[in-house]
């Protein structure tokens, strides 16, 4: 198997996790594509992935998995043990709608945030992104709104249950903590009063499938390289 991303990346930390926690670790080959030299918005990515994003998983069979939801699904069933995504039909769907909200409430608009409001990773990505719409950086900013009110929904949350789905650690949780990852470096950060989302965050980052691996921060390394 083979996955095709950049280390340290927020989605693909999201998979780097889960191989950690299934032991999968060495079960796949990693590919790196060159996300700042746009070489995933040429035309021998799209054809693994048209939507032009990193992860993606290449199963020996040739079948191709985009979608970070997907591809932990495929991991967390491998061997009939899904510790990540539920078990019964009730934490399946708990699990699916607070990643759902994780996604759609911070990992997404961080990213159109990052690239549209900010410096994102440079030039050369940014001219594949609207370069035509002034609006954007407008949009990007709108997005960066939503990300600080989601924090206030999530840190009200985590004062009645430890992770977002309930008693364990799952998916969801994966989802909310690259996001953040991805608002540190976008300038986006926690308040200190929010201690709950603050706890969380530590009791997520100590876990053994977690743990050092938010230090590998190539994204932070790329853009200190492009000098912002
Ligand atoms: N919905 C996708 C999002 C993937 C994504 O946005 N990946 C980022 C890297 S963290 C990317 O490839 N960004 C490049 C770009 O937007 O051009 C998933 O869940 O995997």
């Amino acid at each position: 198997m083979k996955i095709y991303d950049r280390p340290g990346f927020p989605n693909p930390s999201r998979i780097r996790i889960v191989l950690a926690a299934k032991g999968l670790d060495q079960a796949v080959e990693f590919v790196p594509v060159d996300l700042i030299g746009a070489e995933h918005k040429q035309a021998a990515f799209l054809s693994k992935n048209p939507s032009g994003v990193v992860p993606v998983l290449e199963l020996d069979d040739g079948t191709l998995i985009s979608e970070s939801t997907a591809i932990t699904e495929y991991f967390d069933n491998l061997d009939g043990n899904p510790i990540l995504t539920g078990r019964t039909p009730k934490e399946k769907a708990v699990i699916h709608m607070m990643q759902r909200r994780a996604e759609a409430y911070v990992t997404d608009p961080i990213g159109l945030y990052f690239h549209h409001a900010t410096s994102g990773l440079g030039d050369t990505l940014k001219a594949y992104k609207s370069p035509d719409w002034d609006g954007r950086e407008a949009m990007g900013q709108r997005e960066g709104d939503k990300v600080r009110a989601s924090l206030t929904y999530f840190n009200e949350l985590l004062q009645s249950r430890p992770y977002l789905a309930g008693d364990a650690f799952s998916m969801a949780d994966i989802t909310l903590f690259a996001g953040l990852m991805h608002a540190d470096v976008s300038g986006i950060t926690v308040p200190a009063d929010y201690t709950a989302l603050l706890d969380w965050r530590v009791r997520v980052s100590e876990l053994p499938s977690v743990k050092n691996r938010s230090g590998q921060n190539f994204l932070q390394e790329d853009l200190t390289r492009l000098g912002f």
